[in-house]
């Protein structure tokens, strides 16, 4: 075979395993679009890469898995699998079955991962292994419409040699070179056929999964309950105003989301319960209507990640309505020797937070409302925790549905498990909003502002330091309380030229914030934030 040949027969090959594997992932989506939405394929195996991320990938894990990071993620794995699919392609006309053989074999690690989901249901190997054998049936066929090598010369041929009445086939008149043309074309008609199908059938699960989105419809028809107690009014002066800092509530559309789920949990309330159970004297299980009968509190509490590095903006501050965790252990009643309780969400992720955080006097919730509305979809709808002065990975978990108390040498939670610590108190930390830029800021007088936080214990003073020198001190707006953050600003006359712009926060303990550098692994970044900005005269 020539080296023109061979490419030939590669392209062919790799059309052919494209072709067979879009094929077969749109009869995965479909299925699983029908059987249950957790058992995507794609959904599947990005689900499971984002459980079993290596090492490498773990330093950053907890804040990598925002909005955009998971469509990268399946842009990732549809590149990855489409490399794949040329290849096997290219493996099915050299050695066959190999390359169908792979096909099974994707669909095989697709139906693994699927049932590892927390949330697998009985049928959920079902769309990866239709995917598998349906890429790989498809692969077959076109490898064997695969267009006969073009002849070298068709005057070398004898028309006469073919054997002239082989039955269903009329005398071959046409030329081997007009012959490799019907080929070619009908081989292109099948695979453009089998993409056609493997599109249409994904377009059409994408099509019912929006219209099962129906837990999104009785989220809208849902309001939110009144609550027993109302949280004091936002004082004004607790909000600067400053262009460009962040506002002291943080908008629901506007507030970050950290979470490793790929699909976000649909889950209808009608559907939902909490169970509290482990080493408790009164296990129970609390519903939807239950909870919403029980007395509901609005309280203000600012949320963070453990990933958000120095000045990040993995923070937020919410009007949260909810009930008191502490009043539902005081009715499951822990035993003496409990420390920890595991909050387990619908998909599986876990928490620990210790049992002293949810039983003392602060505002661990149970939210169903953020501000205003019924939690949002992707914030945990309808039911999360949120405890004021513990970072996210181990106290805020959305979707939640159980309540596990038990001791922490028995578990550890799902970022334990990847290196982080079993606890994470909140640090000391302020961060420069403005000025924003560090281009384009004109001389003359103007003013530094951001926002300082330690939930639960509270910011006494914010320092502000210009190009090394003396610490002068920052004008606090008022704390909304102390699990919020809190708003800080100096006024500044720039000079033209380069200037180096630091902070550092003091807690109500007198804790002044350290300029040590820490890395977000394992419990949270420490250091000051600092701005390099050009001033223009
Ligand atoms: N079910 C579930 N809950 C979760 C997580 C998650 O991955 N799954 N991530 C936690 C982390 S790390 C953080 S910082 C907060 C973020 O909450 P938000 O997305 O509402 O801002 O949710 C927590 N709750
Ligand atoms: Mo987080």
């Amino acid at each position: 075979m020539g080296a023109a040949e061979r490419t030939r027969r590669g392209l062919v090959g790799a059309i052919a395993g494209v072709a067979a594997v879009i094929f077969g992932a749109g009869i995965g989506e479909l299925a699983a679009a029908i059987l249950s939405p957790g058992s995507s394929p794609f959904a599947a195996i990005g689900s499971a890469l984002i459980d079993f991320a290596p090492p490498w990938a773990k330093e950053t894990a907890i804040g990598l898995f925002g909005t955009n990071d998971k469509a990268a993620l399946l842009v990732g794995i549809a590149i990855v699998l489409l490399i794949v699919a040329g290849g096997a392609g290219i493996l099915e006309q050299r050695l066959p079955p190999w390359g169908r053989v792979v096909f099974i074999l994707v669909g095989i690690a697709g139906a693994v991962a699927a049932l590892t989901r927390a949330d697998a249901g009985l049928l959920s190997w079902i769309p990866s292994i239709l995917a598998g054998v349906g890429a790989s049936v498809a692969l077959w066929m076109l490898v064997a419409r695969a267009p006969a090598p073009a002849a070298p010369a068709p005057a070398s041929r004898d028309a006469a040699a073919e054997p002239s009445s082989a039955p269903g086939r009329a005398p071959s008149r046409v030329s081997r070179a007009d012959d490799a043309g019907v080929d070619r074309r009908r081989f292109l008609l099948w695979s453009g056929g089998a993409v056609a199908i493997g599109v249409f059938a994904t377009i059409g699960g994408a099509t019912l999964r929006a219209g099962a989105r129906s837990v999104e419809a009785i989220r809208a028809k849902l309001t939110l309950p009144t609550p027993a107690a109302q949280a004091p009014a936002i004082p004004a002066s607790a909000e600067l105003g400053i262009p460009g800092l962040s506002s002291v509530v943080t908008p629901n559309a506007s507030f970050y989301r950290i979470d490793t789920a790929l699909i976000v949990p649909q889950v209808d309330p009608a559907d939902w319960s909490l169970r509290v159970y482990g080493m408790v004297e009164n296990e129970f299980t609390l519903t939807w209507d239950e909870l919403l009968a029980l007395p509901l509190e609005e309280s203000v509490t600012t949320l963070t990640c453990v990933s958000n590095a120095v000045g990040g903006d993995l923070i937020g501050n919410a009007l949260w309505l909810g009930h008191p965790i502490r009043a539902l252990l005081a009715r499951a009643k822990p035993t003496a020797d409990a420390d920890m309780v595991l909050s387990r969400s619908i998909d599986g992720f876990t928490a620990s937070s210790p049992l002293e955080a949810l039983t003392d006097d602060r505002n661990a919730i149970l939210a169903v409302g953020m501000n205003g509305d019924l939690l949002p979809a992707e914030h945990g709808f309808p039911v999360r925790m949120v405890v004021p002065g513990l970072y996210g990975y181990v106290s805020a978990t959305k979707w939640v549905t159980e309540l596990q108390v038990m001791r922490y040498t028995d578990a550890a939670a799902y970022w334990t498990q990847r290196g982080w610590s079993e606890r994470g108190p909140i640090k000391l930390e302020s961060r420069i909003d403005v000025p924003r830029k560090s281009q384009g800021l004109k001389a003359g007088d103007t003013v530094i502002a951001g926002v300082a936080w330690q939930q639960h214990v509270g910011v006494s003073g914010v320092e502000v330091q210009i190009d090394e020198g003396d610490w002068m001190p920052a004008t606090l707006a008022t704390a909304i309380s102390d699990d919020t953050w809190v708003q800080w600003s100096i006024p500044w006359t720039a000079t033209a030229g380069d200037h180096l712009l630091r902070c550092r926060a003091i807690s109500a303990t007198g804790e002044v914030q350290t300029g040590t550098l820490a890395d977000v692994v394992p419990d949270g970044a420490t250091g000051w934030n600092e701005r390099f900005i050009t001033v223009f005269a």
